[in-house]
């Protein structure tokens, strides 16, 4: 059976999944679950999900969730190209680059953390704005750091891994977020190699069956 990909085009984690299947090159079907009717509480997506958050992958007979997981799960099982350079070493750098987004930015600015902070009062959207920005700047002023260390094209090596699965979908919510990337040189290069990209341009949230038109 093909995969499924059970996610929401403009959500990161769906976005960094859908990276991570196209640069394996493998083909999948799309199940788009809309976060702004809160489908993802739905009993159905509950099944796959009990967590209800975007993206939940139907492969190989499995379900599986959580984003990172599901990009170690596709690098352990379909090999090439491979998303983690050989060596633990280098593998510890990498999972640390990308950990630098999964763990420390979209945890502190996903759409259930925006409703908490509109709850309590941030209603505005330039608030809305400067709290995600906060926290997309403190992470990209690391990974600046960390890409002029390891980065030789892509943010480890010459090769994308499971950092750029990472920090492309991140570029992006922050560009929706009006966060300034003049001070990140480094990572506006990555991004315009990744729009060049094939298996980027085809995950990009404008190229999926339920984008708004
Ligand atoms: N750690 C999870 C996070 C998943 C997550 O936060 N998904 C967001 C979309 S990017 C979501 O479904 N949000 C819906 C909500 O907050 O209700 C992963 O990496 O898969």
């Amino acid at each position: 059976m093909v995969p499924v990909l059970h996610g929401y085009w403009r959500s990161g984690t769906s976005y960094r999944t859908r990276i991570g299947l196209e640069l394996k090159g493998l083909a999948y079907e799309q199940a788009p679950v809309d976060l702004r009717t809160g489908a993802q509480r739905s009993e159905a997506f509950l099944r796959l999900n009990p967590q209800g958050l975007a993206p939940a992958l139907e492969i190989d007979g499995l379900v599986l969730t959580q984003s990172m997981a599901i990009l170690e799960y596709l690098d352990e099982a379909y090999p090439e190209p491979p998303l983690l350079p050989p060596g633990a070493a280098a593998r510890a750098q990498v999972r640390a680059m990308a950990d630098v987004v999964a763990c420390g930015i979209p945890p502190l600015n996903n759409l259930r953390l925006l409703k908490a902070i509109k709850e309590l009062g941030v209603q505005d959207q330039a608030g809305q704005n400067a709290w995600a920005g906060r926290w997309i700047n403190a992470g990209f002023e690391a990974l600046e750091r960390l890409i002029g260390q390891h980065g030789s094209g892509w943010c480890w090596g010459e090769a994308p891994t499971i950092a750029d699965c990472c920090l492309i979908p991140q570029v992006y919510s922050a560009r929706r977020f009006e966060v300034d990337l003049e001070p990140y040189p480094l990572i506006r290069a990555i991004d315009l190699r990744a729009a060049a990209h094939p298996a980027f341009q085809a995950a990009h949230p404008d190229r999926q069956p339920d984008a708004d038109q």
